[in-house]
């Protein structure tokens, strides 16, 4: 299964990229797209619209200021889309986690923190775990991983 990303600009792609980062990492497919809500919107559809009968299990989709793309791809899919506010020019990213996370009730964003792009992609890989050993396995090693790192801070 794949994991679609898609964000509102080439201006999001370098926090972006922490979630193509995590994907690699544990050896999950992706595709990266750059599609906004706004500037092309007929574009977003056909490649959302399609998703699901191209093996795709989820999409992460990141945005800033007035931040529609995660409701609009939620609009046109019933995956799971994950949402990543991006801090932008003004607000600290305030409107865009407002923008992204206050959706109409029957059409569900799940949204990450501003600019939380690893997180988004974690959970994406979580979401296939359910079905996959694989995945779960891996999941398991990260977190212990993680708990190593954090506990080896305190042996100096
Ligand atoms: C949003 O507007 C994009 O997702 C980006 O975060 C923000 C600014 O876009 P640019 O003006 O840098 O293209 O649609």
């Amino acid at each position: 299964m794949k994991v679609g990303i898609v964000m509102g600009s080439v201006s999001d792609r370098k926090v972006m990229e922490g979630a193509s980062e995590i994907l690699r990492e544990f050896g999950v497919e992706h595709e990266v797209k750059i599609l906004s809500a706004h500037r092309t919107p007929a574009a977003l559809e056909e490649w959302v619209s399609g998703l699901r009968q191209r093996g795709f299990a989820a999409v992460i989709a990141a945005a800033g200021g007035a931040a529609h793309l995660a409701g609009v791809c939620a609009a046109f899919t019933t995956l799971p889309v994950i949402g990543v506010p991006i801090k932008g020019r003004s607000t600290e990213g305030l409107d865009s986690l407002l923008s992204m996370v206050q959706m109409p009730s029957g059409i569900p964003v799940a949204c990450v923190a501003i600019d939380g792009a690893k997180n988004a992609a974690l959970l994406a890989i979580e979401m296939m775990a359910i079905t996959n050993e694989e995945l779960k396995l891996k999941l398991d090693n990260f977190r212990e991983m993680q708990a190593a790192m954090v506990l080896a801070n305190n042996e100096a």
